[in-house]
């Protein structure tokens, strides 16, 4: 099994290496890629030493699957080209999220879509991974109305840039800025570009992601994405409201027995998801979970999420995994 990672030396493409050493992923060989800047870059993997290549280089390397972080303009010139060489690939941008004949993938979800055919798999975006993870048992049990979410996302989000900024300016250095403004000691309401519609792309992902994820397209959603000053992990703020009618100890009760939730819900003794917790963990973790008495059938809940590994780099090796476990790779 070779496995070509696309943005080996980009903070999502490291996470996905640490993520395959740590899951024994059953690779017997390794091609990291990146731009023609990194080729030839040594990168250490399981103790051992690896060239970086080009992506040409790794096609004709022939790995069964690619796993993509390397932007969405090189997803879109270059996943068909891996795809046409026959290697299956799991890719992290945005590029082909919302095409209607690619596959959008949450394991615990959906990964039983997934057929030898689809030869491009999106990987969902991190805020839309954490959230559905906590709503997909809710929505089956009770049926989504709409969906208020607001983020507070980390920094790593937007990659090394955006941590470099944070620490020149915790250190009173002026250096490149990743954002409009100074991310320390602030909150920008504005992650990625704006739409025509007034909200950012990061927003909007939300909305139509979790329609497909769902596979609901009357599941209302609107939200607001904010950028902070943190590192370990994106925060939302949920408040959803159902169809039907629930009780607050089978909510969760659900949410406790879903792959890949934990829950961390006791107030009595200030027990709720931190990003300091959730940093390097791959669970998504829920908390402050109460009915909102403001209108029927709603609650509000918090979802802490490490947005690098199940929000990025661990959905993409477990989608790998899926595949691999079920032959169709
Ligand atoms: C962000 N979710 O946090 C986007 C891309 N990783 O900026």
């Amino acid at each position: 099994m070779k496995i070509a990672v696309v943005g080996a030396t980009g903070l999502v493409g490291q996470v996905m290496l640490k993520v395959l050493e740590e899951r024994n992923f059953p690779l017997t060989d390794l091609i990291p890629v990146a731009s023609e800047r990194s080729v030839g870059k040594i990168i250490q993997f399981k103790g051992k030493d690896y060239k970086v290549v080009s992506l040409q280089t790794a096609i004709d390397l022939k790995p069964n699957v690619a796993l993509f972080s390397a932007g969405g303009d090189t997803s879109l010139e270059w996943a068909p080209k891996f795809a046409a060489a026959g290697i299956t690939v799991i890719d992290n941008s945005s590029a082909w999220r919302m095409d209607h004949n690619k596959k959008l993938v949450v394991p615990e979800i959906n990964a039983s879509q997934l057929t030898k055919n689809d030869k491009i798999i999106a990987n969902p975006n991190c805020s839309t991974i954490q959230m559905v993870l906590a709503l997909a048992p809710l929505h089956k049990a009770y049926k989504i109305k709409r969906v208020v979410v607001s983020t507070y996302q980390s920094i790593t989000g937007t990659g090394v840039k955006a941590v470099k900024q944070l620490e020149n300016e915790m250190a009173g250095i002026k250096g490149e800025m990743a954002y409009h403004y100074p991310i320390h000691q602030n909150a920008i309401p504005h992650c990625d570009v704006f739409e025509e519609n007034g909200y950012t792309k990061e927003e909007m992902k939300l909305v139509r992601e979790t329609q497909k994820i769902l596979d609901d397209k009357t599941i209302a959603v609107t939200a607001t994405a904010v950028r902070i000053p943190t590192a370990g992990g994106h925060s939302e703020s949920v408040n959803v409201e159902f169809e039907k009618d629930f009780d607050l100890n089978t909510v969760r009760k659900l949410l406790n027995d879903s792959p890949g939730i934990v829950l961390q819900d006791n107030i009595d003794v200030n027990m709720y998801p931190m990003p300091i917790y959730a940093n390097g963990k791959d669970d998504v973790f829920v908390g402050r979970i109460r009915r909102d008495g403001s209108q029927p059938n709603t609650l509000n809940m918090w979802i802490v999420s490490d947005n690098l590994r199940k929000g990025a780099a661990t959905n993409t090796v477990q989608i790998a995994e899926y595949l691999l476990e079920k032959g169709l790779i």
